[in-house]
């Protein structure tokens, strides 16, 4: 997703007064004004129509995006950044006056380090939601963007063959290993059947049940069952205990029901008393 750069505010200050020195005679004190004034504005509404708008969102990023950071703290966030803009204006609008009124360069001089004085300290007060909206950024940046097709999602317990399954279905590359949690995020790949595109996203293992317990890339992984997914794949693995994995696939078919889901016994055998289906079958979308 989209997301702007973030300036911490010691380092937006220096960048200024070292723009400003270049681009403006230092004794037009008016114009260091409105050029300020100009910068600030510019800089700061990039960032405020660049972070997440909550309300224009897909499903599926609003959830995504609510799992990084609710929508009232992004409110709040942002509003920090149109009030603190308020303020600056403001101030330069109160200099920018007395400087068109005062005769002596001296005192033109004085009124400019008071103005970068209270307009740099209000721009030092975004400190703490710089950190924030910093911190959020690789969370935003890293969610995985699907395509709107007919899409198929893996799911199971850690080791349960999930991306080996990608990889025999499409052209996806992803690291495969014997050790759980290899794979950290959705991956995403293709295969054409008949003419006709199909996604399927593999996802990392579900180990906890309860949404409130989930990390990060679990609750993607249920964001995606619920918003992008048209089939749901358990793959199960008869080596791992059966009841455990049966509470699973329930848990999700409960929470799902509007959706198709089949058991894949990616290991030989049959998940009992649930509907089965062959690689075959996943292969020709024929559920
Ligand atoms: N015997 C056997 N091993 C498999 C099969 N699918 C995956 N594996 C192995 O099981 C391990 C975990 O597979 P992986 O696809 O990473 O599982 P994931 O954690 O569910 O994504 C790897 O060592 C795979 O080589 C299978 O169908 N049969
Ligand atoms: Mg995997």
């Amino acid at each position: 997703m989209k997301y702007p750069n973030i300036i911490m505010a010691k380092d937006l200050i220096d960048l200024l007064i070292r723009q400003l020195k270049k681009e403006v005679e230092s004794k037009d004190i008016y114009k260091y004004i409105i050029e300020y004034q100009k910068k600030v504005n510019d800089r700061f509404l990039h960032v405020y129509n660049s972070l997440p708008d909550y309300s224009l969102m897909p499903d599926y990023y609003l959830l995504m995006s609510k799992n990084i950071c609710a929508e009232t703290t992004m409110l709040k966030h942002k509003n920090h950044y149109l009030s603190t803009l308020k303020i600056i204006n403001k101030l330069a609008e109160q200099y920018k006056g007395q400087v068109k009124r005062q005769k002596e360069q001296k005192v033109k001089n004085q009124l400019k380090k008071e103005f970068l004085g209270r307009a740099n300290s209000a721009i030092k007060k975004l400190e703490a939601t710089n950190k924030q909206l910093i911190e959020y950024k690789k969370y935003f940046e890293r969610i995985p963007n699907p395509k709107d097709l007919f899409t198929i999602i893996l799911i199971g317990v850690p080791n349960s063959g999930k991306t080996t399954l990608l990889t025999q279905l499409t052209s996806a590359n992803p690291e495969i290993n014997s050790y759980s949690f290899t794979t950290k995020s959705l991956n995403i790949g293709y295969f054409k059947i008949r003419e006709k595109e199909i996604q399927v996203v593999d996802t990392p293992g579900l180990i906890h049940m309860e949404f409130r317990d989930m990390n990060l890339i679990e609750k993607q992984t249920v964001v995606a069952i619920k918003t992008i997914s048209d089939v749901i794949l358990f793959l199960y693995n008869q080596y791992q205990g059966f009841e455990e994995q049966e509470k699973m696939f329930l848990k999700i078919r409960d929470e799902n029901k509007d959706k198709k889901m089949f058991a894949y016994p990616s290991f030989g055998g049959e998940m009992k008393g649930y509907p089965n289906v062959t690689f075959e079958q996943i292969k020709n979308i024929d559920f």
